[in-house]
């Protein structure tokens, strides 16, 4: 499917980021995307975070008026969830391409531009870890046979032929969001990434890998827990079977 946008206009992009506890990073991320050559809107959606990164988001959008919004929940939710929220707050604009990435620098703000730049011919493109093979930096190996093992799962199931179903740095074509019912991705944990995946490609919409560097969290602690991963060892097979009763 191809985008509407005119050649030689610039795309209006925004950034959606969930957080929690992600003060430390997102004092530092805030400025690396207010100098991004994308000039996002960012996009923060907080879930009361006990270190005061919603209030540290609030310093920056009175230094970057109209550049910054932040969307406050009152309590820890999800990370599904969250994303949700924040693609709400953005879709019924007049956004052309939006983008999710991690508040932890896993994500490099850096390679945002090369993120975007497939969707004049892709509706969705998905920064990789394992397209062409691995890059990926401070992992121990059973973290990355996790991850491995759990693309390896999906793609299994689900028969998709995408080497990195689980990465959370995608940048979307905002019609392909406005057009599939957001209330479908149910997902609290990481599996809302395979869920949304499942949504855009059932939908018809192409896909494009883009190679990134991911590198592990430095501050702050991760939010992966036993909930999340079993929520990611089910989900695959209750998308098959929705996919399915959706054929009969
Ligand atoms: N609003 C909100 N954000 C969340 C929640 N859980 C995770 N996040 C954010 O989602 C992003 C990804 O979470 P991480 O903890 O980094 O997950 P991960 O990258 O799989 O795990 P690590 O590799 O250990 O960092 C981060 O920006 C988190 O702050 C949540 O319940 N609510
Ligand atoms: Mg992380």
């Amino acid at each position: 499917m191809q985008s509407n946008q005119e050649p030689g206009n610039v795309a209006r992009v925004a950034v959606v980021i969930a957080t929690y506890n992600e003060r430390a990073n997102i004092e530092r991320l805030i400025p690396d995307l207010m100098e991004s050559s994308v000039s996002p809107h960012v996009v923060i959606v907080d879930d009361n975070s006990p270190d005061g990164t919603g209030q540290a988001v609030q310093e920056f959008m009175k230094r970057h008026p109209g550049r910054i919004s932040l969307v406050e929940r009152s309590r820890k939710q999800g990370y599904g969830p969250a994303v949700v929220a924040g693609f709400r707050k953005v879709i019924g604009g007049d956004f052309d391409i939006v983008v999710t990435m991690d508040a932890d620098f896993s994500h490099d703000p850096v390679a945002i531009p090369d993120l975007v730049a497939p969707l004049d011919k892709a509706d969705l493109a998905i920064g990789s870890r394992y397209v062409g093979g691995i890059r990926i930096l401070n992992w121990s190996m059973s973290r990355l046979l996790l991850s491995s093992c759990a693309n390896l799962y999906v793609n299994t199931i689900l028969r998709y032929h995408i080497s990195d179903c689980t990465s959370g740095f995608r940048a979307y074509r905002a019609p392909v969001l406005r057009s599939i019912d957001l209330d479908r991705a149910s997902s609290r944990g990481y599996s809302f990434l395979v869920e949304l995946l499942e949504l855009v490609v059932r939908a018809g919409y192409s896909v494009h890998e883009v190679p990134i560097v991911y590198t592990e969290r430095r501050v702050g602690k991760s939010k992966m827990s036993r909930g999340v991963i079993a929520e990611s060892v089910i989900r695959p097979w209750f998308l098959l079977a929705r996919r399915l009763a959706g054929r009969r």
